[in-house]
């Protein structure tokens, strides 16, 4: 070989400053093509990525490699949702070359911070579902678990979110375009997907009733592999995404009946399905792009499946000992009737086998109890889109049916709740229900969210099916939402107990002694202030406003919903207002709230609740009477990126949903982990972060499930009582109601004043808000002993070590998947 080659081979594999900073500069040349004179720093970004994505190839070949010469059991995550956010410092992290990175861009004189700053923000996902399926895949990799994560490669991610005049204004968000420097685009890997057309019923080869799918419209699905790097680089997994691409029929043949522009847009028409991701978070779309998309990317990914699979197999009934396939909520679940129509119609197995292998090889999580999330397709729609999956649908019920003890009993009523097809009104298929039936497990992602599973949603299937249902509590990894995104605690963290929790986070219980240690709580204060000022700093850039470092930074970031209940915190500002304008001469804590959060487009409530906040900030922060004692902001986008910035600046952690309503949440984990306390309902996991960190360093207030549940059992309650009877909530409604936030316009708030008062108060805002009140207040009242907080602060981080998204994927590799780690055999091309 020439030994110019043997040698670039070699560096392109090397970790050292040298090495770095030497392929960094052939790069910028020689793939992105500039002069270091004229590099940007995009152009910077795209070089480093590049540079970093060589040192991940041939160990991502050799894990890949060792998982089909183990021919070993794998687990395929199906999520219309990745939230990935950058790339970079996860990359160099994972490979432990974050130092040697940083002072090899420091001899070119480039700041690492520039160069990270310049990487778009990855949202191809809404909030905590997609972030849930992204930290799944840093913990699989990281535990060596054979997973792929298998979704749609959205054109365009999350919108933008920007204010305007203080209202949500949604801007494309364009994240492909200067290129991805971390995806391999394969255009060899490609499958067919059909929509609409019609079914065929024919005779097969021994004479049996056979079904075929003809007249369909075509579309291609490419593949787009990002390698996923788990901690330490030593296993390495794919992502694999799909892109839609026209057949080939759309671009030729119709140069001279006048029908070409006609078949160039039909060909842009084809390609929209992977444009846009929905930017609904736990709302029904209702339209028929969005089950196009569904099915399109479950489609492509089984086939590629099954692909994988035929490489050592020549029957099916292996499959499930080869494949766990986990669907990340219903929008996968079409995938059952597909693997069905996969084994009987294209490779002729028999029914009743079939039914039996698909049913062991997937695998259902549920996301959410909302009714309004819970998909249920217009079985007019799906007859239209996918006629033969409708027979399918239609096959699977009857003979579920059939068998159920409800029929034995002659219980229609409870027949017709397990039905896969809701007959009330406008007819539809209940994906859930498809989803649950055709899976060997079930899950919640609470222990109080899977209780109400199966007393709620899921009751006659859990009577039907009794050890369906299981519980995994969701987690995070502690790699991005700690070490990545608070260098400060987590060097803390490791000078004192090595760097074992990094991978094994139950490890960071060895601090609980350090709670108690009067120069570890100083340095962990320290640690909290850095990441303060480095927020104040955002904040100042973001909003223009001063904060100070010093106040109690109370956060409620998350996707903007009446049933997370920002309006309950918003209530509370204007009560804690209204007492410092009149007891001015009393030495307030000071205190900044913080907010971050997305509406969906089309929410005019949540939309109307971010204009409040807004509103209400433009008044508070320009009240000098409350002397900067009080500061009001809401950060504009949050996305994974803000993300990094805001959580390790928090002291308080608003987890405040009416309580049964959040399923878990994400966030309260890694608010927690960071060392902010919570102030929550017992909701969601907040019922296990209690039981973790303990009842002392948490507060908790409001009604329970099951009181929420009997109170709207029982017909609900009069919310003017209530709301008569305490004098600051009445005044900070009536301050709402009468415009005192809103002078250019009175009414603006009338919508929001309605569903407090008359409209009922279903969220139960104004039930909960005199506990709240009182949580607030014991909240800010430790907050005046610096010492006690930070002891139960580093009790937060000590006690999170439960929390990880390890334990979790590893939960999940036991109890539902059956897979095992790997090893891979790096011993030929790898480096080191
Ligand atoms: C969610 C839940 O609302 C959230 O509580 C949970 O933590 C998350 C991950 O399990 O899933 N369900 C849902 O539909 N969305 C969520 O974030 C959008």
């Amino acid at each position: 070989m020439d030994a110019r080659y043997k040698s670039r081979d070699i560096e392109r594999r090397s970790l050292d400053v040298d090495g770095l900073k030497r392929s960094f500069l052939e790069w910028l040349v020689y793939s992105v093509g500039k002069d270091a004179r004229a590099a940007t720093r995009r152009d910077w970004f795209h070089t480093v990525a590049l540079a970093v994505r060589d040192r991940v190839v041939d160990r991502w070949m050799d894990t890949t490699r060792s998982y089909y010469q183990e021919d070993a059991k794998r687990v395929y995550y199906l999520s219309l949702e990745f939230l990935i956010g950058r790339l970079l410092t996860n990359s160099l992290s994972n490979l432990g070359i974050v130092d040697e990175c940083r002072q090899a861009l420091d001899r070119l004189g480039l700041s690492m911070e520039d160069v990270v700053d310049a990487e778009p923000d990855a949202a191809l996902g809404n909030g905590g579902l997609g972030r849930l399926a992204a930290c799944f895949l840093d913990s699989m990799a990281s535990q060596g678990l054979p997973g792929y994560g298998y979704g749609i490669r959205y054109e365009f991610g999350l919108f933008e979110q920007r204010f305007e005049n203080g209202w949500q204004v949604e801007y494309p968000e364009q994240w492909l375009q200067f290129g991805n420097p971390w995806e391999f685009a394969r255009p060899e890997v490609l499958y067919p997907v059909q929509f609409y057309g019609r079914v065929e019923e024919f005779r097969d080869s021994v004479g049996d009733r056979a079904y075929r799918w003809v007249d369909a419209d075509r579309v291609l699905a490419m593949a787009y592999d990002t390698p996923v790097v788990g901690y330490g680089g030593d296993t390495i997994n794919t992502l694999r995404l799909w892109s839609a691409r026209a057949t080939r029929d759309f671009n030729f043949g119709h140069f001279n009946d006048g029908a070409y522009m006609k078949a160039v847009e039909q060909k842009i028409l084809s390609e929209n399905l992977s444009r846009v991701l929905y930017p609904n978070d736990a709302t029904e779309t209702g339209k028929e792009l969005r089950l196009k998309q569904e099915y399109f990317f479950t489609s492509a990914s089984l086939q590629d499946i099954l692909r994988r699979y035929l490489q050592h197999h020549t029957t099916f009934e292996n499959l499930p000992n080869k494949a766990a396939i986990q669907l990340n909520d219903t929008h996968p679940a079409i995938g059952i009737a597909e693997l069905m129509r996969l084994l009987v119609d294209q490779h002729a197995l028999r029914w009743d086998d079939a039914w039996e292998i698909t049913r062991a090889t997937f695998a259902y999580t549920n996301h959410t109890l909302l009714p309004e999330a819970l998909e249920a397709w217009p079985v007019r729609m799906i007859e239209r889109v996918l006629p033969r999956h409708m027979q399918i649908i239609y096959e699977i019920n009857a003979k579920f049916l059939n068998r159920t003890k409800a029929r034995a009993d002659g219980d229609n009523a409870r027949l017709s709740r397990l039905s896969l097809i809701d007959e009330r009104g406008e007819r539809r298929v209940r994906m859930g229900n498809l989803a649950f039936l055709g899976s060997h497990k079930v899950n919640g992602v609470s222990a109080l969210h899977t209780e109400l599973m199966k007393q709620t949603v899921f009751a006659d299937f859990h009577e039907e099916f009794p050890d369906r249902i299981n519980n995994k509590t969701n987690g995070i990894t502690p790699r991005r939402w700690l070490k990545q995104a608070n260098p400060a605690l987590s060097e803390l963290i490791t000078t004192r107990i090595g760097e074992g929790w990094i991978s094994d986070l139950s490890q960071i219980a060895a601090l609980r002694d350090k709670a108690d240690d009067v120069v570890f709580r100083e340095e962990f204060r320290r640690a909290k202030r850095k990441n303060k000022k480095r927020l104040a700093a955002y904040i100042a850039r973001q909003t223009g406003e001063e904060v100070l470092v010093d106040s109690i930074f109370d956060v409620q970031v998350k996707r903007m919903h009446e049933y997370k209940r920002q309006l309950l915190n918003v209530l509370h500002t204007i009560a804690l207002y209204n007492e410092m304008r009149d007891n001015p001469t009393v030495s307030w804590v000071p205190v900044t709230k913080v907010f971050a959060g997305k509406a969906a487009p089309s929410y005019h409530m949540a939309k109307l609740i971010i204009k409040l906040i807004n509103d209400v900030a433009k008044v508070v922060n320009h009240d000098p009477s409350v002397h900067d004692n009080l500061k009001v902001v809401l950060l504009p986008n949050y996305n994974v990126t803000a993300a990094e910035i805001i959580i390790p600046a928090a002291d308080l952690s608003e987890q405040i949903s009416t309580a049964g309503m959040e399923a878990s949440g994400t966030g309260n984990m890694k608010l927690a982990l960071n060392g902010a306390l919570t102030i929550g309902t017992l909701d969601g996991a907040n019922v296990e972060i209690r039981e973790h960190v303990g009842p002392d360093n948490i507060f908790i207030f409001g009604m329970t499930a099951e009181e929420v549940n009997d109170l709207r059992a029982s017909g609900g309650f009069n919310p003017r009582e209530v709301i008569a009877s305490n004098p600051s909530l009445k005044r900070a409604l009536d301050m709402i109601s009468t415009g005192a936030f809103s002078p250019d316009d009175r009414n603006r708030y009338h919508p929001i004043v309605q569903a407090l008062t008359d409209g009922g108060d279903h969220f139960l805002v104004t039930a909960d808000f005199a506990d709240y009140c009182r949580a607030q207040e014991a909240a800010m009242h430790l907050y005046r002993d610096p010492e006690e907080w930070t002891r139960k602060a580093i009790l937060n981080t000590a006690n999170m070590g439960w929390f990880s998204s390890d334990r979790t994927v590893n939960e999940y590799a036991g109890e539902v998947w059956d897979v095992h780690p790997v090893h891979p055999n790096h011993d030929g091309e790898g480096f080191r």
